[in-house]
């Protein structure tokens, strides 16, 4: 059994090229949660809907997040009423959205409602909150007028475009989280563990910051893999270089190495950045070199292999 530590887009699609050299029921995926928020009343899980929709087949090609096909005429209409539509909640989405907020409000755990919606959209990977009580990343960022103000995950990376420079990043709710039923479970028994190529401070982040879990992966650390999300010193998509950077992590797979190394044994990293290997295995980390930059399946789909060969 295969568990893998998920954040968005780059993890969704990772986990799409896992699903095709493994059998998906074979596979448990820990997803981030530090981005949910509440949008219109409604609870909006960015990272556990990525992963249902692209594992779906579903999801937005072009922007990996939310659904193909989308219209938007439910938060343009809200415009009218003078409401806050920067973060764009798509037609189809709101029912995900909807019959989720309706669930949770029932009383029904995180877990549960999660099982309920990859359920309906017939993925069959377990995906797994990784806990069912509220985690929310807020950063502390510089604005324009040189005050350092805190907001939420959505609010810098949404409305303020990832603009405003980073100071600091927390996890509100982390020391009193749970993991979900099942996540130290799965991490106990898995027989690999993937660290899908996330942004290491605010995807990976977050799942590592709920009780337990580093310890788990610590101690199995010679069974864990990672995927480095930045490539030639940048992400692939994303804000990780705006996160990296103020935090003092080299932006680069070397500065993913030196955070990751405590629990995880070997990374894969670009062949752009073959000539950094060394200094990565240097920390102690094994390197493995491949093609990280998955322009589609089938290259996602060797990235899992590639990934998986290199701890078996
Ligand atoms: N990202 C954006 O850049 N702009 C949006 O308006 C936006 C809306 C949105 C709605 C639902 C959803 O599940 C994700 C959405 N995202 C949007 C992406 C989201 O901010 C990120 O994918 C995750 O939070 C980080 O992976």
């Amino acid at each position: 059994m295969l568990v893998a530590l998920a954040g968005g887009v780059g993890a969704a699609r990772f986990l799409r090229g896992l699903v095709q050299v493994v059998a998906p029921e074979d596979v448990t995926v820990i997803g981030n949660t530090g981005d949910d928020d509440w949008f219109h009343g409604l609870l909006v899980c960015p990272d556990l809907d990525t992963v249902t929709y692209t594992l779906a087949g579903a999801e937005n090609p072009e922007m990996g997040w939310g659904l193909a096909g989308e219209t938007f005429h439910a938060v343009d209409a809200l415009e009218r009423y003078g409401a806050e539509t920067w973060f764009r909640l798509g037609d189809r989405d709101l029912a995900t959205h909807l019959y989720r907020t309706e669930r949770v409000r029932a009383g029904v755990s995180l877990s549960q409602v999660t099982r309920e919606i990859t359920e309906a959209w017939k993925v069959r990977p377990r995906l797994l909150p990784m806990s069912d009580s509220p985690v929310s990343t807020r950063i502390d960022a510089r604005e324009d007028d040189g005050r350092v103000r805190e907001v939420r995950m959505q609010e810098w990376f949404v409305r303020d475009r990832s603009e405003p420079p980073v100071v600091a990043v927390r996890f509100e709710g982390a020391e009193t989280a749970a993991p979900s039923p099942g996540v130290l479970d799965s991490l106990e028994h898995a027989d690999t563990i993937l660290i899908c190529p996330s942004n290491p401070v605010i995807s990976i982040g977050p799942i590592l910051a709920v009780p337990g879990v580093r310890a788990v992966l610590e101690r199995r650390r010679d069974r864990v893999v990672g995927v480095s999300p930045i490539v030639a010193g940048a992400p692939i998509k994303g804000p990780a270089d705006r996160l990296m950077g103020p935090l003092g992590i080299e932006v680069s797979c070397v500065g993913v190495a030196r955070e990751y190394r405590e629990f995880c044994s070997t990374l894969v990293i670009d062949a752009g950045d073959a000539a950094r290997a060394s200094e990565v295995d240097g920390l102690g980390v094994r390197a493995v070199v491949a093609d990280t930059v998955m322009r589609d399946a089938r290259v996602a789909a060797a990235l899992a292999r590639h990934a998986l060969a290199a701890v078996a």
